[in-house]
């Protein structure tokens, strides 16, 4: 997780991002000439503020680990005391750090200053009653989504935990509409508080010289923001016929399942049908949209239950993976100080995450293990971050981070995707490997949860820029929210959204602030892994049944590119795995192109797309 999703100091008020430009010469940076100033300077800033930061880092850490784990109102007051204190001295630096963009420096202090600059995700303004409030109603969002319920009656509440499960196991449309809905409360009171944050921090980011947050936000990538843009663009032009081909495939079957007065056949879907809170991905939908013919898919879920694995064996046989490949067994603090299950008695944040709270060995992940197969792959993604963060944690503080977000997500992704047959065989989980022609229910099994995801990776912060800038306004935020949701998903939200709703709030990286983008791209980028890592490992079979178990050499690989941290521009990082410098589709698209055979000849006699009010979507 990263904000966890991923935690650590630096990623406390600071983005796992990059420096907004891919700096490999010595020159100077335009900006105003301070004649008096000299790169022995700039050098020595960078080390001191390296060394303050450091030591705000880890206490505030500390204290988040603290109210995510319980949250009340000390520790919440704890945890906005230490991150108003990390964010008001990153926000000082970060403009301290511009006093040197006319001075002549080496490429290694220039991208530190850069990353100083460009690595905030919500500046803090320098007046300090708004920074206090800054980080007040950062932790006050926090906690409000962590302990969020929704009461049927006076005597049953229920939490998300219990609430995504029935979403992704119940097909009775009431009570999935009711689910849908009731969490959907919890997210109505933090529209003021989400307001004033917005308008707050993008003060703090015009003090530093951006135009607004969203500037910050896509100015991580080591090229020019409007590149950037361009780049999701390009990239969800690779994905999206894939997708409308699965949309239409989905629509179809469940218009089977619940009639087509429930899923009309000409719009987007109804977003309650699909398996999931924020029908982000649909695995647990496949039994409904699966292939007639009777195909052999493994169920991880009744893999796990029949083996009686509980949590912590899920994890240990996550970490057995990581070992395979070379990696260090996990240190014995992780076992002690992690958050496996949901404690009694008491509200945390239950949504996954993993942490680097001292920057060197202290690795946790913070969960509310399920028995599933999604969860263990979670817990997966969950270590892949852990991996990453002890891999980097040789290198200069500002250094302590990945190439670019987007491969902070990819890395545990990468290794669940070689959870194949082959592997859970090894592993005893299963009896027998489903032959070849059971491929196509596989594939459409994963297809269901990785290329469904896409839009959805894209969307959450297509809306936040807007949100950011200004170009959407408080009276129009769930408008335009469901407007997105419509255009890149085709999905619609199954009742009329009440004037008060504030549905984003419902997701929680909004009142978590965690940019999104990063997990669209690690959609695209542990296929690109994968891909690498099969060819180095020398795998022989079709990549979809490849898996990187056992193999030192794809482990070594993969470490070469986690070790370099983001001291470099990610595409030299993504060079040195892949041999390209380029994020590109054609990885995923490659994985499951059968599937895409398959699904166009279902889809022969449909009518693909969907129409909106606003957008017509068709194929
Ligand atoms: O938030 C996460 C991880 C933690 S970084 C569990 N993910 C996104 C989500 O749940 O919305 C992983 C996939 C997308
Ligand atoms: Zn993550």
């Amino acid at each position: 997780m990263s904000k966890p999703l991923v935690k650590n100091a630096l990623v406390l008020a600071i983005a796992l991002g990059l420096a907004a430009c891919n700096e490999t010469s010595t020159t100077a940076v335009s900006g105003p000439v301070n004649q008096t100033l000299v790169a022995a300077d700039a050098q020595q800033f960078v080390s001191e503020a390296q060394a303050e930061l450091a030591k705000l880092q880890y206490p505030a850490a500390q204290a988040a680990w603290v109210y995510q784990t319980n949250i009340n109102q000390d520790t919440a007051a704890l945890t906005a005391y230490l991150s108003e204190k990390h964010s008001s001295l990153s926000t000082k630096l970060a403009k301290q750090a511009a006093d040197f963009n006319a001075v002549e420096v080496d490429a290694d202090t220039r991208r530190k200053l850069n990353l100083m600059r460009n690595g905030l995700v919500l500046p803090a303004p320098a007046d300090a009653k708004k920074s206090e409030r800054l980080a007040q109603i950062t932790s006050d969002l926090e906690g409000m989504y962590g302990s969020g319920k929704y009461c049927r009656s006076e005597e049953e509440c229920l939490r998300l935990t219990e609430m995504s499960n029935i979403m992704a196991t119940s097909h009775d449309p009431q009570l999935l509409l009711e689910m849908w809905q009731g969490w959907r409360e919890v997210s109505v009171p933090m529209k003021a508080l989400y307001e004033e944050e917005v308008q707050i921090a993008n003060e703090g980011a015009r003090e530093l010289g951006f135009s607004d947050i969203s500037e910050l936000w896509r100015g991580g990538y080591d090229m020019p923001a409007a590149d950037f843009a361009a780049e999701l663009d390009r990239l969800w032009d690779q994905i999206k016929p894939f997708y409308d081909a699965l949309h239409c495939h989905v629509r179809a079957k469940l218009g089977d399942q619940y009639g087509t007065d429930i899923v009309p056949q000409d719009k987007p879907i109804p977003a309650h049908l699909l398996g999931n809170m924020w029908a982000q991905s649909w695995g647990n939908i496949y039994d409904l949209v699966k292939p007639e013919e009777k195909l052999e898919v493994i169920d991880v879920t009744q893999a796990l239950v029949d083996h009686q694995y509980d949590e912590i064996k899920m994890v240990k046989q996550a970490e057995s993976f990581f070992s395979s490949l070379g990696f260090e067994p996990l240190p014995a603090t992780f076992w002690e100080r992690s958050q496996f299950q949901q404690p009694a008695g008491r509200d945390v944040v239950c949504h996954a995450s993993a942490w680097d709270i001292d920057d060197q060995d202290d690795l946790r992940i913070k969960m509310c293990i399920q028995i599933t197969g999604e969860e263990f792959s979670v817990i997966h993604h969950e270590l892949g971050h852990n991996y990453y963060q002890r891999a980097y944690k040789n290198q200069p503080l500002l250094y302590r981070n990945s190439a670019n977000d987007g491969f902070h997500e990819a890395i545990g992704d990468t290794v669940a995707l070689s959870i194949t047959p082959k592997y859970l065989k090894e592993i005893g989980l299963v009896d027998t490997i489903p032959d070849a022609s059971n491929d196509i229910g596989m594939l459409l099994k994963l297809a269901l949860d990785k290329i469904a995801f896409v839009p959805f990776g894209l969307l959450v912060d297509q809306w936040r820029w807007k949100v950011f800038s200004g170009e959407v306004k408080p009276q129009d935020y769930n408008k335009v929210w469901w407007e997105l949701r419509e255009k890149y998903q085709g999905v619609m939200a199954p009742i009329a959204r009440p004037d008060d709703a504030f549905d984003p709030g419902a997701k929680y990286h909004v009142p978590g602030n965690t940019p999104y983008t990063r997990y669209f791209l690690a959609h695209v980028l542990q296929f690109q892994f994968h891909k690498s890592l099969c060819e180095i490992a020398g795998n022989t079979d079709p990549i979809h049944r490849c898996s990187i178990y056992g193999s030192k050499e794809a482990g070594s690989a993969l470490n070469a590119m986690l070790q370099m941290g983001s001291s470099k521009p990610w595409q030299e990082a993504l060079q040195t795995l892949t041999g390209k410098n380029e994020m590109d589709a054609s990885a995923i698209l490659a994985y499951f192109a059968p599937l895409k055979t398959w699904l166009d000849e279902q889809n022969q006699s449909r009518q693909c797309g969907w129409v909106n009010q606003d957008i017509t979507a068709q194929l």
